[in-house]
């Protein structure tokens, strides 16, 4: 009986974060943002840690590069770049959408710190 449970609990271990080929579906990416001050960081990071599939967000200042751990099961990099566009930010080569950029506050557009 204890050898049955001590297999089933290694199965549950095993299949847990992992998809079928033994790859995990835990995965990091970084991405180029142009947050120009804390409040776009504030922003940004809201956005994503709110998304589904994102276990967290960090936007580093300095480098204005978002670092996001993401369950690939759920989550695409392509689908967070979007994302991002979407509230009005630059993510690597995606434009931002327009219209969100236009409605930030003047001072978290591109130049509004310049
Ligand atoms: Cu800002």
């Amino acid at each position: 009986m204890k050898t049955i449970t001590l297999i089933f609990l290694l199965a549950i271990t095993a299949s847990c974060g992992m998809t079928k080929n033994g790859k995990s579906v835990k995965q990091t990416i970084t991405i180029q943002t142009n947050a120009q001050c804390g409040d776009c960081r504030e922003r940004i990071e809201e956005e994503l840690n709110f998304t589904k599939g994102v276990i967290f967000a960090e936007l580093d200042m300095g480098t204005k590069e978002l670092t996001v751990k993401y369950n690939s099961k759920k989550l695409s990099p392509v689908e967070i770049r979007q994302q991002i566009a979407s509230i009005g930010y630059a993510a690597d080569d995606v434009e931002p959408v327009k219209k969100a950029q236009a409605a930030l506050p003047k001072c978290c557009q591109p130049g509004g710190h310049d």
